[in-house]
């Protein structure tokens, strides 16, 4: 691996599942409690909105619960101390990167503790229900707040800047993905396009492993702190 300066690190539900929350498609996964379709589409939330607001409200009450694993505390031990570009572009709609501390990080696909109004577009920091339809706290219309998720159909966020990162990035790094959804699975093509080196740490072989130069295979809470120590000694 030649000198690296930038750093994108895409990260999957898999960093957080020593935390205890589920991933999408393994065993226990989260879909296999609903079929996506039923609730991960704008289809399905007009269909059924009680239903939707609860898989969200749901998912965002058990985050009080579980606490930052050590991949990512390692992450956030790297971003505090990379001198170079780094951005750690999560799918995850957790907040336990954050908790960790990470802050040059953005989540491509939304958050849960973030609500979204469909009457004036804001976006408001939320961490109870959204079932029972409280007010916006922008426009303080009743009963117009969604989940603010990116669903399937919808656009990601922040796509200009991950893009013009991956231009940039000298190393791509994702952990903890099944490269099953795009944009985010074709993210590694692009960054090999531009000539970065690839790792992917993760549990199991991906969709996308045959597109990394490097595969590591592991739990992520002993997989990243490992290789944060790598970069660190560098
Ligand atoms: C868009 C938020 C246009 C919701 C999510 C046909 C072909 C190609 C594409 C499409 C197609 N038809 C439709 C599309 C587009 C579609 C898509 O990709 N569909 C797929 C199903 C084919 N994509 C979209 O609609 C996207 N929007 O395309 O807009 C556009 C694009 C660009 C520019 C302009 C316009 C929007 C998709 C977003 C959907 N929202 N999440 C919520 O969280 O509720 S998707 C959700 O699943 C995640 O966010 C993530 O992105 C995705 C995959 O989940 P993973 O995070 O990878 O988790 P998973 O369970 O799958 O895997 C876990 C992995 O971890 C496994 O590999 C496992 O081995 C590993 N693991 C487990 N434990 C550990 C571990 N690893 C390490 N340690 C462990 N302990």
């Amino acid at each position: 691996m030649g000198d690296i300066r930038n750093i994108l690190i895409l990260t999957g539900a898999g960093i957080s599942a020593e935390s205890g929350l589920a991933t999408f498609r393994g065993p226990d996964g989260l879909w296999e409690g609903h079929r996506v379709e039923d609730v991960c589409t704008p289809q399905a939330f007009r269909r059924d909105r009680a239903l939707v607001q609860s898989f969200y409200d749901q998912r965002r009450a058990a985050l009080a619960a579980v606490v930052p694993n050590f991949a990512h505390l390692a992450l956030a031990r790297l971003d505090a101390a990379w001198p170079g570009e780094l951005l750690i572009v999560t799918q995850n709609v957790d907040d336990l990167h954050e908790r960790a501390g990470a802050t040059r990080l953005l989540h491509m696909h939304g958050e849960l503790m973030s609500a979204l109004c469909l009457a004036c577009g804001a976006r408001s920091r939320w961490s109870g229900d959204l079932g029972d339809g409280p007010a916006c706290p922008a426009c303080a219309a009743a009963g117009t707040l969604r989940p603010d998720i990116v669903w399937f159909g919808e656009i990601p966020y922040q796509m200009e800047r991950i893009e013009a990162a991956l231009g940039r990035a000298d190393l791509f790094v994702s952990i903890g993905t099944s490269g099953a959804v795009y944009p985010a699975a074709g993210f590694v093509q692009q960054a090999r396009a531009c000539g970065a080196a690839t790792l992917e740490l993760n549990l199991e072989p991906s969709a996308g492993s045959a597109w990394f130069e490097e595969t590591r295979s592991g739990p992520a809470g002993a997989l990243v702190p490992a290789w944060v120590d790598e970069m660190l000694a560098r």
